[in-house]
């Protein structure tokens, strides 16, 4: 065993159902913007061109993930996030892909379009009161009683008109949800939103293998995603 993990590269170390040209494959995908698989450094970016977050207040600590497969995951105290600046990649189509274990309320992720001056001006996956939401500038998506303390598959996608929303693989869908009006300040955030000029809405929970790309993935991407 020690010869195997020795021998693993630094992604695919403690994945021992990791398959080498799927890995290659993501490595080379360009439309995949930010990768994090919190493993090892919590702040690294494992995207082809990498966006290494910062913490933004305290830093998230590293925790089980929701499968031994997916090594280490972010966990979130309340008042831990992650910012990532790419404030000049402005995608005008989106999937956001992740694993999330809610304990209490907060943001999952988030991309702020007038974060500085304004509020519910983001796109955002978050959770209030057992109701877990997608969002784009305040309207969006609901899904009620997902259950707390649990690790969940969600997926988004926006292809410049319609928003979607995916939780373990149930899909439901909105026309005409809001829209995305980028400005020049705005980051990306993991574990927070960021609202008036403030890091907002903090997570209690935990997060790993957070995607993000500038393209729709199909149904099926998606599942592979869900499966790696
Ligand atoms: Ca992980």
């Amino acid at each position: 065993m020690r010869a195997v993990v020795l021998a693993c590269s630094l992604a695919s170390c403690g994945r021992f159902d990791f398959d080498p040209r799927a890995a290659d494959a993501e490595a080379a995908d360009p439309s995949l913007l930010l990768h994090f698989t919190f493993e090892g450094a919590l702040t690294a970016d494992s995207a082809p061109v990498p966006h290494d977050a910062t913490c933004a207040g305290e830093c998230p600590t590293a925790g089980p993930s929701a499968h031994a497969s997916l090594g280490t995951a972010a966990e979130f105290s309340g008042s831990s996030c992650l910012r990532i600046d790419i404030q000049t990649l402005r995608p005008q189509e989106i999937t956001l892909a992740l694993w999330v274990r809610v304990d209490q309320n907060g943001n999952f992720v988030a991309r702020p379009f007038h974060g500085e001056t304004a509020s519910t001006n983001s796109y955002e996956l978050y959770a209030q009161s057992g109701i877990w939401y997608t969002e784009i500038a305040g309207k969006g998506l609901t899904r009620s009683n997902v259950p707390m303390g649990e690790w969940h598959f969600m997926a988004s996608t926006w292809d410049g008109m319609t928003l979607t929303q995916s939780i373990d693989g149930v899909r439901e869908e909105k026309v005409d949800a809001g829209a995305i009006s980028y400005a020049d300040a705005d980051a990306f955030y993991i574990g927070c939103d960021r609202d008036n000029g403030v890091e907002v809405d903090h997570m209690t929970g935990a997060i790993d293998e957070v995607r993000f790309y500038d393209r729709v993935l199909a149904a099926e991407e998606l599942s592979d995603v869900e499966a790696r």
